[in-house]
């Protein structure tokens, strides 16, 4: 079946092609409705969903409350991606890529929006001076791995469970290439846990939340 694909000179979208994410994403960016974001009492609006890539935000924001800082309060915001919700005029306000995990800082004296998992976990790391070193090389190791992860497990994990489980027909070639690619970073984890006892070093940091 793909092996008699031909690529098209010029590559038309087809809404239709059956996966799962085909009546949710388009080629195009922007926002397709009108929708306002709710805003709870907190200084941290969260708007996620419980996936790999959601849950990192709400593992440093429950760590932070776990060590006593009350500041890190947080209202969390379901956002449905199969409904669209990430597409929705306030969403995009604050993502302008629409994905989950987004984060509004209410702490301060005005509204700052953060997008993009590893920015989030860095920001509110900074913020609070936990789970990310302030200087030197055992900063620049929890860097390393924390980019390792974002750089690298969305897209080749994404792409392994996209088309292991959501294309609507299995291609080999495609299963194959992220399976490998997956396997691989868990053997760079795995070597790089019988080094030391966290990702990043020592210490459990905003890498091992990421990861
Ligand atoms: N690079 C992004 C990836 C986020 C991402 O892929 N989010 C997925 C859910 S895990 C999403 O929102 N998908 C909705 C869509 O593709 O329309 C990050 O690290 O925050």
């Amino acid at each position: 079946m793909s092996e008699e694909y031909v690529p098209p000179k010029v590559w038309v979208w087809d809404q239709n092609n059956g996966g799962a994410f085909a009546a949710v994403n388009r080629p195009t960016a922007g926002a397709q409705h009108e929708a306002e974001l709710p805003v709870g009492e907190h200084p941290f609006q969260l708007y996620s969903l419980g996936t790999p890539n959601g849950q990192k935000v709400t593992i440093m924001l429950e760590e932070l409350l776990e060590l006593g800082i009350s500041e890190a309060e947080y209202d969390a915001w379901l956002i449905k991606i199969f409904d669209r919700d990430q597409f929705g005029s306030g969403f995009v306000g604050i993502n302008p890529n629409s994905k989950i995990p987004a984060l509004v800082d209410r702490s301060g004296p005005e509204p700052v929006r953060v997008f993009e998992s590893g920015a989030i976990l860095m920001h509110l790391a900074e913020k609070f001076g936990h789970f990310l070193p302030a200087s030197g090389p055992a900063r620049a190791e929890v860097l390393s791995w924390l980019f390792w992860q974002v750089g690298s497990a969305p897209f080749m994990g994404g792409g392994f469970g996209h088309f292991y489980h959501y294309a609507p027909f299995k291609i080999e070639y495609a299963i194959d290439r992220y399976s490998m690619e997956t396997k691989r970073l868990f053997d760079v984890a795995n070597n790089r846990l019988k080094e030391t006892r966290f990702l990043g070093g020592d210490d459990y940091s905003s890498a091992d939340m990421s990861a």
